[in-house]
């Protein structure tokens, strides 16, 4: 009885295993110039892998930077074209240079096999293919593919929650920081203007100690949804701190952001703020100041600060204005 527990165990933990890591269908692109070759491959490939077979070099390199392959095969039997030039092509564009190429080349060619590892071929078979081996290096590739598409995808992940505001989904400082410095260079050297706008909500406060600290949350994803639906897609939007934003607008001229903060003011001050957590409606206003790069030479540090002081000239203004 203890055996069989154990056994039923084992199964338990291996299905456990393949639901969390299932074998998915692999995609492959066979490059073939023969008819013959082209059948007899995909027949050995179809159990493993939707295949799509081309026989132009040129127009696999388009297809294969099109679609999205687990495997490339090449197959070195071209009449006039180097298959060696297609792996290294398929090595150099950026939307293909993470897919694994397996060669397929003449017995005995050393020559070639070197190069094509030197230039990033990740394996090879020798003609006359055996089914079974190719059917087995084929599997490896697709799976360690799978494998890094996966990891790839968790860093991208990691890397957009290091930079972004869980709250609004906009930019953290710590992105604004970093990215501010290159728009700044970029802006220099090719003598573009730059403006940046910080924008603080007006006595926000009161709307914590009022309504509670939720709806001070709304108060400020909602902010954040006016400050996207008001700046270009090249600007870059970030939550600075509580309730202060920075815009950077590449490209815009003091004039051009003083427009543009104006219509971010009137667009907060216009519509009321929809509160579902005190299930009311608020007027709430921003105060807005502006800083442009200065042409001889300007620091990240030195523009905030400029901005700064015009966004605390318009809180000592009044509030709910615009100071350049
Ligand atoms: P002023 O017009 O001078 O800007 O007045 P203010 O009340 O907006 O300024 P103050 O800097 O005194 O208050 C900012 C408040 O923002 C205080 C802080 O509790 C609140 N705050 C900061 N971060 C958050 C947050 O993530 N959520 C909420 N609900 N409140 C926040
Ligand atoms: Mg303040
Ligand atoms: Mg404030
Ligand atoms: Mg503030």
């Amino acid at each position: 009885l203890r055996l069989r527990a154990q056994t039923a165990q084992t199964i338990g933990l291996q299905e456990l295993s393949r639901l969390d890591r299932p074998d998915e269908p692999g995609s492959v692109l066979l490059v073939d110039g023969r008819a013959s070759s082209q059948e007899r491959l995909t027949r050995a490939l179809r159990p493993i892998a939707d295949v799509a077979v081309l026989s132009d070099a040129q127009a696999a390199l388009f297809e294969a930077a099109e679609n999205s392959f687990d495997l490339v095969i090449v197959n070195a039997n071209f009449d006039d074209y180097d298959p060696l030039r297609l792996c290294s092509q398929l090595r150099s564009l950026e939307r293909t240079r993470f897919i694994p190429i397996l060669l397929v080349t003449e017995q005995g060619n050393d020559e070639m096999i070197v190069r094509a590892l030197e230039l990033g071929v990740t394996d090879y078979i020798m003609r006359p293919v055996d089914p079974n081996e190719l059917v087995a290096r084929s599997l490896t590739q697709i799976r360690r593919k799978h494998c890094n598409d996966r990891l790839r995808a968790s860093v991208q992940q990691t890397i957009e929650l290091a930079v972004t505001d869980d709250l609004t989904g906009l930019h953290n400082r710590r992105y604004l920081e970093n990215h501010l410095k290159l728009l700044i260079d970029r802006a220099g050297a090719r003598g573009r203007p730059l403006s940046i706008c910080i924008t603080d909500i007006d006595r926000f406060k009161r709307v914590n100690d009022t309504y509670g600290h939720d709806a001070g949350d709304d108060v400020l994803r909602e902010f954040a949804n006016r400050v996207r639906a008001t700046v270009r897609g090249a600007d870059l939007a970030c939550r600075f701190g509580g309730e202060e934003f920075v815009v950077v607008m590449p490209d815009t001229t003091p004039e051009m952001a003083a427009i543009v903060a104006e219509r971010l003011r009137l667009s907060v001050e216009s519509r009321g703020f929809d509160i579902a957590e005190a299930a009311t409606v608020l007027t709430v206003t921003a105060s807005l100041g502006i800083a442009s790069l200065r042409p001889d030479g300007d620091t990240a540090e030195a523009l905030l600060k400029r901005a700064d002081m015009a966004l605390y000239e318009a809180k000592n203004g009044g509030r709910n204005r615009v100071v350049a």
